[in-house]
């Protein structure tokens, strides 16, 4: 009831600069966030590998992971009830389905993952796809696709094509494009004397990778860029300007990472930009701390920059959000709550900015007013309306969801 009432007068304030709540709530509704599968693991997937390798690093030790496909399944299930609006689910390589007999990466197919198909369709969520270029013994020494070793790197080669082929095949199943994002951890920890070589590598593994045209109705291929990663402090061989480069080539999306960048950089800056020569970007929202930490998203100022820069634009349909955390310090289906429910509470405080309205004073050279408005529209009664779009897509509204992870973790997560 007090929802309904605060949505009213909210509504009434925002109607009076020209903002209306009704269309902003049903503009989120179809807006999909893409939430990582690997948050409700740690990163560690159902192959029975050894440790996570690669530069990236899960911290803590909270209890009640998941520890197989049904449990991560049913968490991320219950997870999804509390965060609002549409999702994707994004999958690892390493989540396959192998019915405990082993796949090695480069053989693995779409029949490895029609169970998550099934999951997927049966729960509406659309699905994406990352091959896994870590976590194994051909990616020990830091080199995948621009190892030295043409051996070692024709394996990662059929990995990344067998990837896209499995991406294509949920695409299809579902009817919702799926987007494959491909990261790789090469580098150097100490100062190399040819970057060109490893780069020139790098490109001739993608463009055998990118040989295979696919379907691009039903599978969007992006690239990844990092600036330095755990043991490879010196050189990152798939840099930005290199996947810049790369995705003009190749017409693949670009995809940006809030914590691959020197500090002061900001993602926010970057769309924009990237969106004159590209046709698609794929995020990876996540929130580095000092280093590229992957702590969970929080609704900070260049959350709200990020969304801001994509409803202001009306580049919904080419940017598309992903998120990327994963904090093993914390309850995880808390940390996937946290972090999705303030992607979306961002994209709903863009989506109530008079954007025409600001638009207008900056063209005039109005700065004042652009600052006024600005800074006024922080205390306007945004909260009200993102409460309303919680009770229209039937998830707890406010903190009252917190409860429910409570009880999950004593019920179910305890017992693990
Ligand atoms: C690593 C990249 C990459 C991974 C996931 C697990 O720095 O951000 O996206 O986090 O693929
Ligand atoms: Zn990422």
């Amino acid at each position: 009831m007090s929802t309904q009432k605060a949505y009213e007068i909210a509504k009434e304030l925002y109607a009076s600069i020209g903002v209306d709540t009704d269309k902003a709530i049903e503009k989120l509704k179809t807006i999909p966030v893409s939430i990582q599968c690997w948050q409700g693991d740690d990163v560690c997937g159902f192959e029975n590998t050894g440790p996570l390798t690669g530069g990236i690093q899960t911290t803590g030790s909270y209890p009640g992971k998941a520890r197989n496909i049904d449990e991560l399944k049913a968490d991320f299930l219950f997870a999804s009830k509390l965060i609002p609006g549409a999702k994707k689910l994004s999958l690892h390589a390493i989540y396959l389905d192998n019915q405990g007999k082993k796949v090695e990466r480069n053989e693995i197919a779409p029949e490895h993952f029609a169970s998550w198909v099934d999951y997927a369709r049966e729960n509406g969520f659309g699905l994406d796809f990352n091959p896994t270029c870590f976590s194994h013994k051909y990616s020990e020494d830091g080199f995948t696709l621009s190892h030295p070793d043409k051996n070692i790197r024709d394996f990662w080669i059929e990995h990344c094509i067998a990837s896209r082929k499995i991406a294509e095949y949920m695409g299809r199943e579902l009817g919702i494009r799926a987007v494959t994002n491909h990261w790789i951890p090469d580098g150097f920890k100490d100062i190399p004397v040819d970057r060109y070589g490893a780069r020139e590598r790098l490109l001739d593994s993608f463009d055998k990778i990118f040989a295979y045209k696919g379907e691009k109705e039903n599978n969007l291929d992006s690239v990844e860029s990092k600036v330095f990663g755990i043991g490879a402090e010196s050189c990152t061989i798939g840099s930005h300007e290199f996947y810049m480069g790369l995705a003009a080539r190749h017409n693949t999306a670009v995809t940006l990472d809030t914590g691959h960048y020197h500090p002061t950089e900001v993602v926010s800056d970057k769309i924009s930009s990237l969106l004159l020569y590209h046709d698609e970007l794929l995020l990876h929202v996540s929130r580095p701390v000092r280093w590229d930490s992957d702590h969970v998203v929080i609704f900070d100022d260049e959350l709200k920059a990020i969304a801001c820069e994509i409803i202001r634009g009306g580049f919904e349909n080419r940017v598309n959000i992903g998120l990327d955390f994963f904090d093993a310090s914390i309850n995880r289906i808390a940390a996937w709550t946290v972090g999705a429910r303030n992607m979306q509470k961002a994209l709903m405080y863009a989506l109530l900015e008079p954007a025409d309205k600001l638009k207008g004073f900056e063209l005039a050279g109005d700065y004042t007013s652009r600052l006024a408005l600005l800074e006024e529209l922080k205390s306007y009664p945004f909260a009200a309306v993102w409460d309303m779009y919680c009770e229209e897509c039937g998830v707890p509204e406010r903190d009252s969801w917190l409860g429910k992870v409570k009880d999950y973790e004593k019920n179910i997560l305890s017992n693990r």
